[in-house]
């Protein structure tokens, strides 16, 4: 028998590491690889996985997530799939906001009783992998775990970030510590294949993907008032429920920083891209009726354009050109992600802009632009240098900010013509 699984994707940070990109949007909403959104990949699994009720929780800036979930996630009547969202909501009970993922699955457990149900997914919502669910739920269930964490062995370097455990021979997790410091972390090492091993990736992390029977997580709720499943639920548990270790060997990452983001969104350009985009199983989102890109005279390499973009460009190298961007000719854009624009402007515009001297939507015209994010709708002058580099200090300014040694233009950002950054 199919088991009866609803799917919770936590979307409900406030995202500060990727500011400016969340500065007036959720993470989740978050545009990647030129034509989605990072809720996109969470979504894409469920269903992919035959997953397809599921809810979004939410609680800042949640209008662009919205809009987005609304036009795109539509099921036919017969299907009873949904993809819902929850924003948090004060009631007669609690007048406060989620405090924490498990608090966020707390509140929301209330409209969850209304649905049949066996088992719980949750799910991050700023995490790029491709998986097929059924698998671990299976596994859950074949084993008998009240609860299952997907884990991926990791280095010393990533594993102060995530929730590492150790597991027994049959899988029983018997220990978690979230975040251990790098003085703890020489008692965490686990047993790992001899590939990880070679790759110095001895430390068996939490994906923050978890499956709870629903009776157990009920349970755990009404036992445990921690607000965290990383900080509390999770090793509160451990010893009391049995909690199992599904490892996973695919790709996966979080990207939580503009540095991770930026890593996993021009890995996609390469020859071998660790992330597919081009499977059997496909990744869902808004379905826009652009029209195709059209690409004049420009030397691209290693490049993703999304739909509708208009390329005069000189060069177009390393970087991903997002739907209905604009770029005018004898410009280069190198390890760059301009994520493209919402809108097209009119002729009238075009020509009333030319004139009063104000940059159009898009690149203008002989700019040069190193290793950036071009965030929405941004208008960038002719002759623009925009370089970013591993040395310079982060900052944040007017137009842009600097993390990490990456430029990062802000949404709807003017840049004057002639402007180096
Ligand atoms: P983190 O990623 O640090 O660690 P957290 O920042 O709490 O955990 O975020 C997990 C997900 O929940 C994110 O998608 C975030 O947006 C969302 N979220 C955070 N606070 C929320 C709130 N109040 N309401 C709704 N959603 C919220 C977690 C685990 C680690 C594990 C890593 C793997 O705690 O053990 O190793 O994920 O990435
Ligand atoms: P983000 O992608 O940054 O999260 P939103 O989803 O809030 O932003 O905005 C995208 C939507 O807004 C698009 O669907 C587009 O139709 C609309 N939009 C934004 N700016 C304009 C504009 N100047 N003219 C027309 N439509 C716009």
């Amino acid at each position: 028998m199919k088991p009866s699984v609803i799917s919770i994707v936590l979307g409900g940070g406030r995202g500060t590491r990727l500011f400016p990109l969340t500065y007036s949007r959720s993470k989740p909403a978050v545009p990647i690889a030129g034509k989605y959104r990072l809720v996109d990949i969470p979504i894409s699994n469920c269903l992919n996985s035959g997953f397809n009720r599921i809810l979004v929780l939410t609680q800042f800036n949640s209008a662009s997530l919205n809009s987005h979930i609304k036009n795109s996630y539509h099921f036919d009547i017969f299907s009873r799939g949904f993809v819902d969202i929850l924003a948090a909501e004060q009631n007669m009970e609690n007048d406060q906001w989620y405090q924490g993922t498990a608090d966020a699955v707390r509140q929301s457990m209330r409209h969850l009783d209304k649905y049949d149900y066996d088992f719980i997914l949750i799910l991050s919502g700023d995490q790029l992998y491709q998986m097929d669910f059924r698998e671990m739920i299976d596994f859950h269930c074949k084993n008998e775990g009240d609860i299952t964490i997907a884990t991926i062995p990791v280095n010393a370097y990533d594993a102060t970030g995530f929730g590492i455990l150790k597991s027994d021979d049959e899988g029983n997790i018997t220990s978690f510590i979230e975040k251990p410091s790098s003085d703890q972390l020489p008692e965490w090492k686990s047993e790992v294949s001899e590939k990880s091993k070679n790759e110095g990736k001895e430390y068996l992390a939490s994906m923050g993907i978890y499956v709870f029977s629903k009776n157990v997580l009920k349970k755990m709720f009404s036992e445990d008032p921690g607000d965290d499943f990383g900080g509390e639920l999770i090793p509160n548990g451990i010893g009391k429920y049995k909690t199992l270790s599904f490892q996973y060997d695919g790709y996966w990452t979080d990207i939580g920083t503009i540095q991770s983001f930026f890593d996993a969104n021009l890995d996609l350009t390469g020859d071998f891209p660790k992330f597919n985009l081009f499977t059997k199983s496909p990744i869902y989102t808004r379905a826009r009726m652009l029209p195709p890109s059209k690409i004049l005279g420009s030397y691209v390499s290693k490049a993703i354009f999304g739909d509708g973009t208009i390329v005069m460009a000189d060069k177009i190298e390393n970087s991903i050109v997002g739907n209905r961007s604009r770029i005018d000719k004898g410009s280069t854009l190198m390890n760059t992600y301009m994520m493209g624009s919402d809108y097209y402007q009119d002729t009238a515009e075009i020509i009333a802009n030319d004139k009063e001297g104000r940059p159009n939507v898009g690149v203008g015209k002989y700019c040069y632009i190193e290793r950036a994010i071009l965030d929405k709708n941004c208008r960038i002058g002719d002759n623009v240098r925009i370089i970013g580099a591993k040395h310079l200090q982060d900052g944040d300014f007017e137009t842009h900010s600097i993390k990490d040694g990456i430029v990062v233009v802000k949404k709807n950002a003017e840049i004057a013509p002639g402007t180096h950054i």
